[in-house]
């Protein structure tokens, strides 16, 4: 990448301040950022008094061994405690954890007091099953409150969790296993997705013919459909939980005990398992939960749309809303069953206020149409959430319009698998945001872009997102891997390895740019930087161009090979309802591109498509849309949340060659 920049193209005036009622009562304001930079252990030392602690933390952190950081170390505290008990303890028990909505229309509310008699008596059955504090439990479950009592009960005994999204196949659940020598496997029966049960069992019985260590698989029954049972191996969760006693002490366990493994897929290697532990982790978790989302425990009703399989749904639905006692909905299924109103139904039906979703969901809500939210009441959101890709404006714009009613500010939140936590984005009450970025780096985090060198760059360009000092959700290490961690994260901008500066650069691996006003804009995966003619442009900014003409409801870009300008920008589009595929169409994108980021950004070919391939956690897999716009065979697609997408795609285009 040249040093001058990403493409730094597309302008953005658009500004939208915070509602002066919401800016009024915020439960954070504009000084948390100079008090943090002005002290920032200081500042989360403050932070970490959110919780309660069974020994209280004297160190904040210890950078000692960079870049392997403790944080809190000397403290020490139950994760499951401060999640849940300590909420019983203030009188809060009769408070609703969870509103849980199953798919089918079945649902039940689980209070704290609930939720703490239900996480006793599993953590009483994983005692019972032999799971003792360092040992590692595997998680594939769905969407059931089941899976977050899962998580708390293995949080409570110290054991690690290591939860694998319920889609994936029995493969990347055996290696996952494998990698955390799980001793025992939570899962169950099957959840209900698209209108039907889909069974899980299966795939944990043929994982588990290819690895061993593995003790006993504890079932929750949720289909009640047919299911294997290995005798002696296999444990159904109703039996052994129903037995136990409602009554356990928890242990105050290190603040750098690991709490969880969680694997991120990545595009090459074999996956990563990103390790986290327990202080820091839910210090962040808790203060950005309640920063970032303005979170009113009392008053507030929050969902979060993530499944559990991902870090978005440990962070935003279990760790950090727990930690601050709020009500939140839980919904096990997809967004277009039995309707494709189901979401605005869950936000009718229980006054939700605070809603954190993907941006390929908004990109699809938008594609159905905005008559569909419109026949529901939305007026008890309040703030509205974005995580897993950027955003693109027209998409926020409209989630803003169509989902916020014009009201409710947008927080476009910038964070990894690896953080942990949010790191970048606006303050509810604070911020006066700005459609498709995530602006600023929240109080207490660090972060900025550079180009190769490691040297920052000035406000107006484009370069790489670096974190430049340690924060308390960071990752610890890949697990069994310290120089897999040091090699992915650390080497690139840091010194002793490559830099003779001193400061210790976390490479996250986004391109990103400033603004003139020192904002931040992520523009995708480096990798998804494409070099035509010398002149460096993300996919993001010319996807967002598209999708900023109104015939166009979603857009993939990618950079094949070309002989003449090094790569060529190839753009896969869906249309909106209400648009049909014509040359003049296709003419009209092309220029609308140009017009909007300048000519070198045009597009050489535009493929119209019904679909493009995108991760279970919606982000789309361009390395895919490379192998076609290049004419090769398609790479491997084992991680597409929808196998037969590619094949759905190429029956749609003319022969390579033709735009
Ligand atoms: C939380 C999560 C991390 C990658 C990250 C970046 C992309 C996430 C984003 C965003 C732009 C945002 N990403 N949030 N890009 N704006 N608000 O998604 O974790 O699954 O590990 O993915 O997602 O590319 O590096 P994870």
């Amino acid at each position: 990448m040249s040093n001058e920049s990403l493409a730094n193209l597309l302008k953005e005036e658009r500004r939208f301040a915070p509602p002066a009622e919401l800016a009024a009562g915020a439960n954070v304001t504009a000084a948390a950022y100079a008090q943090a930079s002005e002290d920032r252990l200081g500042f989360w030392a403050e932070q970490a008094r959110r919780l309660s602690w069974a020994v209280e933390p004297t160190e904040t952190l210890d950078w000692s061994n960079p870049p392997f950081a403790k944080w809190f170390a000397d403290g020490r505290l139950n994760v499951a405690y401060n999640c849940v008990d300590r909420h019983v303890e203030a009188g809060l028990g009769d408070r609703v954890a969870i509103h849980f909505e199953g798919e089918p229309g079945d649902g039940r509310s689980i209070t704290y007091a609930q939720l703490r008699d239900e996480v006793c008596r599993a953590a009483n059955a994983l005692l019972e099953l032999g799971v003792a504090k360092g040992d590692r439990v595997a998680v594939y479950l769905p969407m059931i409150p089941e899976a977050v009592v899962a998580m708390l009960a293995c949080a409570r005994i110290g054991a690690t969790h290591s939860v694998v999204f319920g889609g994936f196949s029995a493969d990347a659940v055996a290696s996952r296993i494998q990698d955390a020598r799980a001793k025992l496997v939570i899962t169950a029966d099957g959840g209900y997705r698209r209108g039907k049960p889909s069974a899980l069992k299966p795939a944990i019985d043929e994982a588990l013919t290819k690895v061993d260590g593995v003790e006993h698989v504890l079932v929750v029954r949720r289909t009640g459909q047919d299911t294997p049972f290995t005798e002696g191996r296999d444990v159904w969760w109703h039996e052994i939980t129903d037995r136990q006693s409602a009554e356990h002490t928890p242990e105050p366990h290190e603040a750098e005990h690991p709490l969880f493994i969680l694997y991120t897929s990545g595009t090459t290697g074999k996956p990563k398992g990103i390790l986290h532990t327990s202080g820091g982790y839910l210090t962040q978790a808790a203060y950005t939960h309640h920063a970032v989302f303005d979170l009113k425990p009392a008053t507030d009703v929050y969902w979060c749309t993530a499944d559990i399989g991902w870090v978005t749904g440990h962070s935003y639905i279990v760790y950090g809303p727990l930690a601050n006692g709020a009500t939140q909905v839980v919904y096990e299924g997809t967004p277009d069953t039995p309707h494709q109103g189901r979401f605005w139904e869950i936000v009718q039906k229980y006054g939700v206020t605070i809603l954190y979703t993907a941006p390929t969901a908004i990109r699809t809500f938008m594609k159905w149409g905005e008559d569909i939210p419109a026949k529901f009441d939305l007026s008890s959101l309040r703030v509205l959430g974005s995580v897993g890709e950027p955003i693109n404006p027209e998409a926020w714009v409209w989630y803003r319009e169509h989902i916020g009613g014009g009201r409710a500010p947008i927080v476009d939140t910038w964070w990894q698998t690896e953080t942990g936590a949010i790191m970048i984005s606006p303050l509810p009450g604070v911020t006066e945001t700005k459609p498709g970025s995530a602006q600023r780096a929240l109080p207490g985090i660090a972060a900025t872009v550079v180009d190769d060198e490691a040297r920052e760059v000035p406000d107006g360009s484009g370069g790489y997102l670096v974190l430049t000092e340690p924060w308390p959700s960071m990752l610890r290490t890949v697990w069994g891997d310290d120089q897999r961690y040091i090699d992915t994260y650390w080497s690139r901008f840091s010194p002793g390895l490559t830099r003779p500066d001193g400061i210790w650069r976390y490479f996250a691996g986004d391109g990103a740019k400033k603004d003139e006003d020192g904002d931040i804009w992520l523009l995708g995966r480096v990798d998804d930087v494409m070099l035509v003619s010398g002149h460096n442009i993300s996919t993001t900014e010319v996807e967002s161009a598209l999708v900023g003409h109104p015939a166009v409801a979603e857009s993939a870009v990618v950079g094949a090979t070309d002989a003449t300008t090094g790569q060529a920008i190839v753009a896969f589009v869906i249309l909106r309802g209400t648009a049909t595929e014509t040359p003049e169409l296709v003419d009209e994108l092309r220029a609308h591109v140009g017009k909007t980021l300048g000519p070198i950004a045009k597009p050489k070919q535009i493929k119209v498509v019904g679909e493009l391939p995108k991760t279970r956690s919606g982000k789309i897999m361009r390395r895919l849309l490379r192998d076609i716009a290049e004419g090769r065979e398609v790479g491997d697609t084992t991680t597409l949340a929808d196998s037969t997408v590619m094949s759905l795609i190429q029956s749609q285009l003319p022969p390579t060659g033709s735009a």
